[in-house]
């Protein structure tokens, strides 16, 4: 058999590839390329596609990319399902209806902490992103990139310019914030007991003060819009749900549920269908 497509059935781009194959019902060989380990970017494959990217098509030895990229996608998160910091990433791409390649890090054998994913990410931690040549980490930067890089696809996540610096306040107030409280809340309540771990109680009483005082300034906020940038839904909304959704998986759902303001707006974003798609990821 002489022609062979390199690629993994997983990759959004190389089941396009796989479609037209099967339609044509072309007598084709899958050949796989473990993105995970960084194969796609080896000489060996950048010798088929320079760019580095799948799927290829091989026949008789020739390589052939350029129509594949040209309808495929060179967007790709290096994560975990799991982790809120890749979701973050998730939410933000299913909003702007972008298509992308997802390579799971397994972060139970440290895949994240080997070499070719700290080239990616030189913390050691999901998530990690490439859009063509544009390399990024930090979950909140990727989510600005796809944002003005993407503008005109579908929801416009920034506010109109003149309400950006508050909509900066709240995406600051999120990450300053509701992100060191909840994130200490949904390890020691959510991962550490999913880890077969101890929760560490006392930082528990100790985080939820910290929650309830957090969440009264946004019962306040709420009050005064619907949506904490205005009256649109925005990345300072967005960078919320990974960790609302988890603490709503749990008794502390009621600090959430005890303001009505903060209720209605946790309800309306999680209902969201970019966010519905990602939270289906989890039972995949
Ligand atoms: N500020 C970073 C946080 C990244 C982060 O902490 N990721 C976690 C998963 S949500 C991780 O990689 N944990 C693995 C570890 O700490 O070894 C972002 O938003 O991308």
């Amino acid at each position: 058999m002489a022609l062979k497509l390199y690629g993994v059935t997983f990759s959004t781009c190389t089941s396009r590839a796989l479609s037209a194959l099967y339609e044509k019902g072309v007598d084709f060989e899958l050949v796989p390329v473990n993105l995970s380990v960084g194969e796609h970017k080896q000489p060996e494959f950048l010798a088929k596609n320079p760019f580095g990217v799948i799927p290829v098509l091989e026949d008789d030895g020739v390589s052939f990319f350029g129509e594949f990229r040209f309808f495929g996608c060179e967007i790709f998160v290096y994560g975990n399902v799991f982790s809120t910091a890749t979701q973050r990433v998730f939410a933000c791409l299913h909003e702007k209806n972008l298509d992308y390649d997802f390579v799971n890090v397994d972060l139970s054998i440290e895949e994240h902490k080997q070499p070719p994913h700290l080239a990616r990410n030189p913390f050691g931690l999901v998530p990690a992103f490439e859009d063509g040549d544009m390399k990024l980490f930090e979950s909140r930067a990727i989510t600005l990139h796809v944002s003005y890089a993407y503008q005109a696809n579908g929801t416009p996540l920034m506010a109109e310019d003149k309400k950006m610096p508050i909509q900066s306040v709240w995406m600051e107030v999120e990450a300053h914030q509701f992100e060191p409280t909840t994130g200490k809340l949904v390890w020691e309540v959510v991962f550490k007991p999913m880890l077969g771990m101890t929760t560490d109680d006392e930082e528990v009483v100790e985080s939820e003060k910290k929650l309830e005082e957090v969440l009264e300034v946004y019962e306040a906020r709420l009050k005064e819009s619907k949506y904490l940038g205005g009256e649109c839904f925005t990345l300072a909304d967005l960078h919320h749900l990974p960790n609302i959704q988890c603490l709503f998986g749990t008794p502390l759902k009621k600090h959430f549920e005890a303001r009505p303001h903060v209720k209605a707006w946790c309800e309306d974003i999680m209902a969201r269908p970019a966010w519905v798609k990602v939270i289906q990821k989890l039972s995949v």
